[in-house]
């Protein structure tokens, strides 16, 4: 009776243990493998658009928003509503050997990328919802068509 007493102790303690290491685990949302979503900012031939222009992203997932811009012009990425349904975790600045030359920590809005450049956005969607607003903000590229949309499920 002792010894089994005993061993429903252990085996209660043990998932006790287990249990609470998994709950850490999942607390700290930021130090998750992240999920890669490549977003090209432009093309070769200057085309004035997001590659894809549909994005989605599931909330308390870690993303690397990789937004690459391959044309000969400036852009900037570039929501509000994107900016308030995330945590970001930092923007990662690359040179041109892909190694990062910056972190940026803090709440970001818009990122602009210079030809050939690579940012990349580290962020957790904390908040559900349709977001309409993405843009390049660079006169006349709006309305030229370098806009998207964001679901965030
Ligand atoms: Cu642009």
């Amino acid at each position: 009776m002792k010894k089994i007493i005993i061993m429903i102790s252990a085996v209660a303690l043990l998932t006790c243990i287990l249990y609470s290491m998994k709950v850490y685990a999942a607390g700290d949302l930021t130090k998750q493998e992240p999920i890669q979503v490549n977003v090209q900012l432009g093309d070769e031939k200057n085309s004035l658009r997001f590659y894809p222009s549909i994005l989605e992203f599931e909330t308390g997932k870690l993303y690397k928003l990789v937004l690459k811009n391959r044309s000969r012009a400036k852009h900037y990425f570039s929501s509000d509503g994107l900016s308030r349904s995330v945590f970001t975790r930092k923007i990662q600045v690359l040179g041109k050997d892909g190694k990062t030359i910056a972190e940026v920590k803090g709440n970001i809005r818009e990122i602009e990328v210079y030809p050939g450049g690579v940012a990349e956005w580290w962020f957790v969607p904390v908040k559900a919802g349709r977001i309409s607003d993405l843009k390049c903000t660079i006169k006349g590229h709006t309305e030229a068509g370098m806009v998207g949309k964001i679901t965030i499920k």
